[in-house]
C-alpha cells in the first residue's frame, strides 16, 4: 500500500519555509519533500519523508511514485531570474524539463489512483515584459492576459510553464475521448516580490528590496541595485504562503483560469529605503545601479490587476505597505537578530 502524502519541490527555499511551518500546523496529511540540499535542521520535524536530489532525476521521481500516494504537489524549485540570465541552459533545464518531469509525475499519480492531482505553481511578474518606461507608465495595473513578452529565461520558463500546465489540466493529450478521472489540476500564481522576514532570498531581481531591509538590521551597508524610482508590486510572505493554501483548497468549478496574478503593495525602492531608514536609524543605504537587473526590473509591470483572484477564490492580503512593515518584517525580523539567527 501506498502512503498518503504531499510533495512540495524546492522546499528548502523562501517559500517553503512558510509553507512547510504553515501546513503542518493546518494538513493532516503528510509532508514529503524533494530539495537538491538537505533542509535545514528547523524544518526535519515537520516532515514525514526528506528527498534530497533534483527534479530531473526520473529514477528518483519514480521511486517516490512507488512509494506514495499523492494527490497535492506544491512545485516551487527553480532558478530565478538574476541567476537564470547568468546559466540560461541550466535555468531552462531546471525551469520548464524540471516542471515537465513534475507534470508527468502528476499525470501518473492522478493515473495510479484516479483522482486529480491539485499542481500548485509559483509563476511569476517575470512573465511580463514591457518595452520601455513610457509604456510601463502607461500601462498601469497590468491584466493576466496583456504583454506576456518577458525578457528573461527565467520569464520565457514560467510562462511557457503556465502553458504546459494549462495543457496537462484542460487539453492533455487530446485524442482521449473522455477526460479521464485521474488527471492534473494545475493552479498558478503570479507572485510579485516576496519579502520574508525569515530567510534572504538568493538569485531574484525583485531581492533589493528584501536585502536592503535585512542588511539594515543587520547594520550593514547596502547599495541597491535598481533606481530610487523602481517600482514593482511586492507582497509579504506570509500573504503568499495564505494565497497558494487558499488557491490549493478552492473548488475547482470556482477556478476561469489556471493562472492568477497577485499584489499587495508596490513601493518603488527609494520608498522602500525611506521606511527601513525610518526602522532602523542610522541605516546606511546608497544607490548603485546594475544596468542589466534594472533593464528587468524596467521590463516588470509597475502594478498588476488582481481583480480575477479575488473574485475566483477569495485573495485578500492581509499586508498592504505600512502592516508589511509595522506588523511583520520590523518586529520579526528584530526578534530574528536578536535571538535564533538568520536563515539563509
Ligand atoms: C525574481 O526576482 O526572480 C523573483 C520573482 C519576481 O519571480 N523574486
Amino acid at each position: 500500500m501506498r502512503k498518503r502524502a504531499l510533495l512540495i519541490t524546492g522546499a528548502g527555499g523562501e517559500i517553503g519555509h512558510g509553507l512547510i511551518a504553515r501546513l503542518s500546523a493546518t494538513s493532516e496529511t503528510p509532508i514529503i519533500t524533494l530539495d537538491v540540499a538537505p533542509l535545514e535542521a528547523s524544518l526535519t520535524p515537520y516532515v514525514a519523508r526528506e528527498f534530497t536530489g533534483s527534479i530531473m532525476d526520473g529514477a528518483l521521481l519514480e521511486r517516490i511514485l512507488a512509494e506514495f500516494d499523492v494527490d497535492l504537489i506544491f512545485h516551487l524549485a527553480a532558478l530565478l531570474s538574476t541567476r537564470a540570465e547568468f546559466t540560461p541552459v541550466t535555468a531552462h533545464q531546471v525551469n520548464v524539463e524540471g516542471t515537465l518531469n513534475l507534470l508527468e509525475f502528476a499525470q501518473h499519480e492522478a493515473e495510479s489512483h484516479g483522482r486529480p492531482v491539485v499542481f500548485m505553481y509559483p509563476s511569476s511578474i517575470a512573465i511580463f515584459g514591457l518595452p520601455d518606461l513610457d509604456t510601463k507608465a502607461a500601462a498601469g495595473r497590468v491584466r493576466e492576459d496583456d504583454w506576456n513578452c518577458p525578457t528573461t529565461m527565467y520569464g520565457c520558463n514560467k510562462l511557457y510553464c503556465e502553458h504546459l500546465g494549462r495543457y496537462y489540466t484542460h487539453h492533455y493529450k487530446q485524442l482521449a475521448a473522455e477526460p479521464p478521472a485521474g488527471h492534473v489540476d494545475f493552479r498558478c500564481v503570479r507572485f510579485p516580490g516576496l519579502i520574508s522576514a525569515i530567510t534572504v532570498p538568493s538569485g531574484g531581481t525583485s531581492d533589493y528590496a528584501p536585502e536592503m531591509i535585512h542588511a539594515a538590521a543587520r547594520g550593514e551597508q547596502y547599495d541597491c541595485f535598481v533606481r530610487p524610482d523602481a517600482r514593482i508590486p511586492f507582497m509579504a510572505m506570509p500573504d503568499g504562503v495564505e494565497a497558494l493554501l487558499k488557491l490549493a483548497a478552492a473548488p475547482r468549478e470556482r477556478l476561469s483560469r489556471t493562472a492568477y496574478n497577485l499584489g499587495a503593495f508596490n513601493p518603488s525602492a527609494e520608498e522602500v529605503a525611506a521606511v527601513v531608514r525610518a526602522s532602523f536609524p542610522g541605516a546606511a543605504i546608497g544607490f548603485k545601479v546594475d544596468a542589466k537587473r534594472q533593464g528587468i526590473v524596467d521590463s516588470w509591470p509597475a502594478d498588476v490587476d488582481d481583480a480575477a483572484a479575488r473574485a475566483d477564490w477569495g485573495f485578500a492580503p492581509e499586508f498592504d505597505f505600512a502592516r508589511a512593515f509595522s506588523e511583520y518584517l520590523i518586529p520579526t525580523i528584530r526578534r530574528r537578530y536578536q535571538g535564533e539567527g538568520l536563515v539563509r
